[in-house]
């Protein structure tokens, strides 16, 4: 079980490496951080922690809801030179966090304990939207996106869980050199690699490491990543820390957080293929447009799992909440519950999904005439929920803010199960190839390829997480000759995945360079950072320096 596999901590540099194939641009990464860091805070630091970006090939805005999803780690990633602080007027646990990239400013911040006096209230004013319960208060920026914020965020769960007040024990002042070739609002998750990475550099430095399995730290590091203010899965998180080489990961969220990687048969095919991503170049910026984009999606999945098991006859609490995922459960009279070891066999989940999509139909707003395009209004929705207006608020609004004119409860719906069916698709096209001897042919990628551009389709259409720059990148991508192409993560921007036949890789990009016109006169290392071959490569580790 991969989850359940401690964090890798290595001692020496080319283990940590390991298979990533630029190792030499790699290397000189490591070493250049190494090097900073000493210069900056005048000692060497004690461990770099590095976290990689992901990229899904199959299976977006479905991890909320708690359907598998089908990414795999980048070899761009995050690392994080860090070590107990030398400033001797230090006060427990300060940080000083600097990144390699001058676009970010140093940031010194420490962490208070609750009983101590609170900021005045110019201070919280400032701080909009900062989480203040727990024993510990970092505050945290939700107004405006800050590097700094996601090195917070790492903190927060590794103050909180290890650190309680009545122990005595504090942690230690720290510096942090952050690194990172992940780049960020593009899909490629550079904000789960770099709450990964700090929570990593926190719990090492604190000699906290411990026996902290990959599925724990993927918890925490979920955990720590909502409070920068997007109620997201955990899909990024558990790719960053648990991916392997050459595979893909098959994340399942229900009824407990499961990881299965999934050999891709992408090299044993004739022609060879890879997966490679695009960047619309096109910035999403998530904790700004979170209330009219992802938490709008996540409260339309929530209300419309509620309005379905309505139409399915699935009784529920009125303060209950469940996802699409468990109500489909319920229906279907699985016996599983959060918590309890019952895995659901996939091939029984694919007929479920299929068994629900003509319900979901149900759905459709009636009788109006715009159809199902305009969705419902507050007012309907409320209505057909079934609930008063006081509780939908409580249950459904008061914890996230959204705002919106009308809310697409049957198109998310749809997309939700078609998306979640595509993915045991993609994953079931690998196995069986796995069980193939010999090469394979071309008929597989076209297979993979048309899994990715249906699920391409009910993002702009359905799910409407795309854009017009990212619709047109992917429709030069499928005239390039990919098998098939794909917006990747949250969307509203960022990057694409397509797949395409190794020995047309070069020609694939020239032509995405002549007809995208963002790549317009981009070569060189400008280029390769925006359109790029991805390899599936391996999960967080830790490098322990002497
Ligand atoms: P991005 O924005 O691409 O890192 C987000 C969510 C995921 C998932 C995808 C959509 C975060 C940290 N991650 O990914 O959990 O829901 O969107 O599939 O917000
Ligand atoms: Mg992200």
């Amino acid at each position: 079980m991969a989850a359940q596999l401690p964090i890798p901590i290595y001692t020496t540099l080319s283990d940590a490496l390991g298979d990533v194939q630029t190792a030499s641009v790699q290397a000189s990464r490591w070493n250049d951080v190494v090097q900073e860091f000493e210069k900056r805070f005048g000692k060497k630091p004690a461990y770099i922690a590095r976290a990689p970006g992901r990229v899904n090939l199959i299976g977006d805005h479905i991890d909320y809801v708690l359907f598998g999803c089908l990414p795999a780690a980048v070899e761009q990633d995050i690392l994080m030179a860090c070590g107990p602080s030398s400033a001797t007027s230090s006060s427990p646990g300060s940080v000083a966090a600097h990144n390699l990239n001058p676009k970010y400013s140093p940031q010194n911040f420490t962490p208070m304990l609750n009983n101590a006096p609170l900021p005045s209230e110019a201070e919280q004013k400032e701080a909009a939207g900062a989480v203040r319960a727990e024993s510990w208060y970092l505050d945290i920026n939700k107004r405006e996106l800050r590097w700094e914020s996601y090195v917070k965020a790492g903190y927060y769960g590794v103050l909180n869980r290890f650190f309680p007040p009545e122990s005595g024990d504090r942690p230690v002042p720290i510096d942090l050199l952050v690194t990172g070739s992940v780049p960020s609002g593009s899909g490629l998750s550079s904000s789960a690699a770099m709450v990964v990475g700090s929570t990593l550099s926190f719990l090492a430095v604190n000699n906290k490491l411990g026996d902290l399995t990959k599925g724990q730290l993927v918890e925490m590091a979920m955990e720590n990543e909502r409070r920068v203010g997007v109620n997201s899965g955990g899909m990024d998180q558990a790719a960053s820390v648990i991916s392997t080489p050459a595979s893909a990961l098959y994340i399942t969220f229900f009824p407990f957080l499961n990881a299965e990687p999934i050999l891709l048969p992408v090299l044993r095919t004739t022609p060879r293929a890879v997966f490679v991503g695009a960047n619309s170049l096109v910035v999403s910026d998530k904790a700004v447009g979170a209330k009219t984009r992802y938490n709008l999606r996540v409260v339309e999945t929530l209300v419309g799992a509620r309005i379905l098991a309505r139409h399915l006859g699935v009784p529920l609490q009125p303060t209950e909440r469940p996802t699409l995922r468990e109500v489909l459960g319920h229906w279907l009279g699985y016996k599983e519950a959060k918590g309890t070891p019952t895995e659901l066999d996939t091939d029984k989940l694919k007929t479920g999904l299929q068994k629900v999509l003509p319900e979901v139909e149900k759905l459709r707003p009636a009788g109006r005439g715009g159809g199902e395009e305009l969705g419902l209004t507050m007012e309907e929705m409320v209505k057909e929920s079934g609930l008063d207006e006081k509780t939908f608020h409580e249950v459904y609004l008061s914890w996230v803010e959204v705002e919106a004119t009308h809310f697409q409860i049957y198109k998310r719906a749809k997309h939700v199960f078609e998306e979640a069916l595509r993915v045991i698709e993609f994953r079931a096209a690998c196995l069986r190839a796995s069980e193939r001897e010999g090469a394979l042919p071309e008929s597989v990628l076209h297979e993979l390829g048309a899994l990715m551009d249906a699920s391409h389709h009910s993002a702009s259409t359905l799910c409407e997480n795309s854009c017009p720059e990212v619709d047109e990148l992917v429709r030069i991508a499928k005239r390039a000759g990919a098998y098939g192409s794909r917006i990747t993560g949250a969307g509203w921007g960022g990057c694409t995945v397509s797949l395409v036949a190794e020995d047309k890789v070069d020609e694939f990009i020239q032509r995405l360079v002549a007809a995208y016109p963002a790549y317009k006169g981009l070569e060189g290392e400008a280029l390769s950072q925006v359109v790029f071959a991805t390899k599936p490569s391996s999960g967080a580790c830790v490098l322990k320096l002497e």
